[in-house]
């Protein structure tokens, strides 16, 4: 029997996939958007597991729905769709969303050329360009971003000891730079990232407690940033982020340049104002900024965050009507 159609608009930002759903929405509780994301989790997750696992998705799958808003100033709510669970913040996804909506016309903005978003991890506000009815570019003014923790030495069984830092963007990142067990990604395999970023994860879970301030439905180290010097001749840096149980995004990551910006930025390396051009592990190239520093209140007191912005850019493929039939013995996905 048939449990569900979904008709999607499939996009990619900077290379990594983005299936915005535009029918089949599940009528979720909640007032907020982080509310709705523990109401999908608890009672639809079924959705997301047919929509990104195979053979209807893939490892690097992600997407979402769009919701009205939650709050008075904004124009529309956002879900994130992925195959590593619903994400409290995504940037690509957000690039690819705000993209093939505009172009579909299935957001009117209450200003042009802007658009205020609600989404699990808070509100984010967007700018976009456009030529004609293509959209040419997304600036998403990311909630804050801070250092969670620095300095922590994990002892990875196989590799050695490695010293990271924690790092929130919109979700918690292990970012791991150049040292004695690790050379950098330019000089790692694509194979090295995959079999050393689940334990890394997990070494880090079990060493730090990660928990958002405003909502404690926000924690726990959910990606890995291995960094490098990147192969453009403008590029700051480079990354490999990996989610999930065997990705590696193709874009540069929004949340994870913002949280890269505020481990830079906590360690005096970057100062509000200073951009940060990111490249992606296929050469794509977000531009990151320090808008500005906001104080926030931590279990660890009292810290300077910083409002981070990434722009980017996404590109509409195809138009797609997907079915879940719980016949199909892979009505809800596998993983290999
Ligand atoms: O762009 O924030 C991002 C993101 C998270 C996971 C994959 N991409």
């Amino acid at each position: 029997m048939i449990k569900g159609t979904y008709a999607c608009i499939d996009a990619h930002t900077c290379g990594n996939p983005v299936r915005l759903v535009t029918s089949g929405h599940p009528n979720l509780k909640g007032s907020t958007m982080s509310e709705k994301r523990q109401d999908f989790l608890e009672n639809y997750d079924w959705i997301r597991q047919g929509l990104m696992f195979e053979p209807r998705g893939h490892d690097m799958m992600s997407g979402a729905f769009i919701y009205p808003p939650c709050s008075d100033n904004a124009d529309a709510g956002i879900l994130f769709i992925e195959t590593s669970g619903c994400l409290p913040m995504c940037g690509h996804g957000t690039i690819g969303t705000v993209t093939s909506a505009l172009e579909a016309g299935l957001i009117t903005p209450k200003e042009p050329g802007q658009l205020v978003l609600d989404v699990p991890a808070g509100q984010i506000r967007v700018e976009y360009q456009q030529e004609g009815k293509k959209i040419t570019s997304v600036k998403i003014f990311n909630v804050a971003a801070y250092l969670a923790h620095r300095d922590v030495t994990l002892e990875i069984e196989g590799l050695g000891s490695l010293t990271v830092d924690v790092s929130y963007g919109g979700n918690y990142y292990v970012i791991v730079e150049p040292q004695d067990n690790f050379p950098g990604i330019d000089e790692w395999s694509a194979s090295e990232i995959l079999q050393w970023s689940p334990i890394v994860r997990e070494a880090a879970s079990r060493a730090v407690s990660c928990i958002h301030p405003d909502d404690p439905t926000v924690c726990g180290v959910s990606h890995v940033l291995w960094t490098g010097k990147g192969q453009e001749h403008n590029s700051d840096a480079a990354n490999a982020v990996f989610y999930g149980d065997k990705a590696i995004d193709r874009s540069p990551c929004g949340t994870g340049t913002s949280a890269r910006m505020a481990q830079l930025f906590a360690k005096g390396h970057l100062k509000a104002g200073d951009t940060f051009i990111h490249e992606s592990y296929i050469g794509s190239q977000f531009i990151g900024r320090i808008e500005d520093t906001v104080q926030i209140s931590t279990p660890n007191g009292e810290i300077t965050a910083i409002k981070p912005s990434i722009q980017g850019w996404a590109h509409v493929f195809g138009q797609n009507t997907i079915t879940i039939d719980d016949d199909d013995p892979y009505a809800f996905g596998f993983i290999v």
